[in-house]
């Protein structure tokens, strides 16, 4: 399987993020992530890597915003002009906002942190100097894994660091800038239907923004229910799409203590809604937060269910571009990968 990747990502550390109640924590969404993936699929016969092709900007403004994407290229040396706090220790620092736009008002303003504060939508996606070419470069690790999964009509393995899915067309949230996956199911789309099931802990909720009006892009998320889970305001099972996307988009919201059975339950649910929708295409934003010891999950799906979960979704036998999402029970992050992407060799 080709797997693309590049060390790029490893400028995209930021010190700290924020949780509820305003503490500072380490980044979890961390370069180790990565490490533990590549050590584990390393030890394979079959992982073939590959570095990604760059593709321009055209594909990732086909998504998203231009003002949002110079607000991120831009961001940091801004930031880094604005305070002498910020320049003379850089390394201890990151971008975040602490207003926010509330129920998007109308218009970025013009200073830093007014646009900050519009096009973020949280305190975890933090802004230091490499964000945003790692951004760009994951961008481009999951539309090679595309061509290649369109080129070759097989599976392909993006391992993008950032993540993608909780980021809009206009904002960024939960680790993520650039929405990887839905760059991608874009670029597939023009090829021929396009169907993109994300089975990361969290609710897609950039994805299901991006395609809701859409329906040449079927889009289903299986996730803790927003409910109880972040992101808290989208990813109901009622959102089903609109306009045009009417009945395209599809939400299985679950419970706290969701285990093997129940997540298999509703992936097969899903699978039948992609079956009855006939797509040529799939693009699998996979993220391995549902694993039982997940230090921001509360579901308990094992090894075995990620070796059954990959089962279930390669019997589809479309060609699929799997794109990292999230994971952070670092220590078990790379086998429960290799687990899942054993399936789709
Ligand atoms: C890509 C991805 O998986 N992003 C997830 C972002 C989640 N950020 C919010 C985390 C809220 C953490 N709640 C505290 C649990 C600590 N035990
Ligand atoms: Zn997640």
């Amino acid at each position: 399987m080709k797997i693309f990747y590049s060390e790029e990502h490893r400028n995209h550390y930021p010190p700290f993020e924020v949780f509820d109640g305003g503490m500072r924590v380490p980044y979890y969404e961390n370069p180790d992530r990565m490490d533990r993936i590549l050590t584990a699929l390393k030890k394979t016969d079959w992982a073939e890597f590959a570095e990604p092709d760059d593709f321009g900007l055209d594909p990732i403004l086909a998504i998203h915003d231009r003002g949002y994407i110079n607000f991120l290229a831009s961001c940091w040396d801004e930031w880094l002009a604005s305070d002498p706090r910020v320049s003379s220790s850089p390394e201890t620092e990151a971008f975040l906002p602490a207003t926010f736009a509330l129920r998007r008002q109308s218009r970025p303003t013009s200073s830093l942190h007014g646009r900050g504060g519009y096009y973020m939508m949280d305190l975890s996606a933090c802004i230091v100097a490499g964000t945003y070419k790692a951004a760009l470069t994951s961008a481009n690790i999951a539309l090679s894994a595309a061509h290649s999964s369109f080129d070759l009509q097989n599976s392909s393995f993006a391992l993008c660091r950032p993540p993608g899915h909780h980021a809009g067309k206009d904002y960024a949230g939960g680790y993520c800038f650039i929405n990887n996956a839905s760059v991608a199911a874009n670029w597939l789309s023009q090829k021929g239907k396009t169907a993109l099931l994300d089975i990361d802990y969290h609710a897609g909720n950039g994805t299901q923004d991006i395609f809701y009006e859409r329906s040449d892009v079927l889009t289903i998320s299986i996730h803790g229910d927003p409910d109880y889970e972040y992101p808290h305001y989208v990813g109901f099972a009622d959102e089903t799409g609109k306009g045009l996307g009417e009945g395209l988009h599809k939400n299985f919201p679950l419970p706290k203590d969701t285990g093997n059975e129940g997540y298999l339950a509703a992936l097969d649910e899903a699978l039948e809604l992609i079956r009855g929708f006939a797509p040529e295409h799939l693009v699998l934003s996979f993220g391995a937060d549902t694993y039982d010891g997940d230090p921001l999950g509360k579901f308990h799906v094992t090894r075995e269910g990620f070796g059954r979960i990959g089962k279930h979704i390669a019997g589809l036998n479309l060609p699929t571009a799997i794109i990292m999402e999230g994971g952070y029970a670092n220590e078990a992050l790379g086998v429960n990968t290799q687990t899942l992407l054993e399936n789709f060799r």
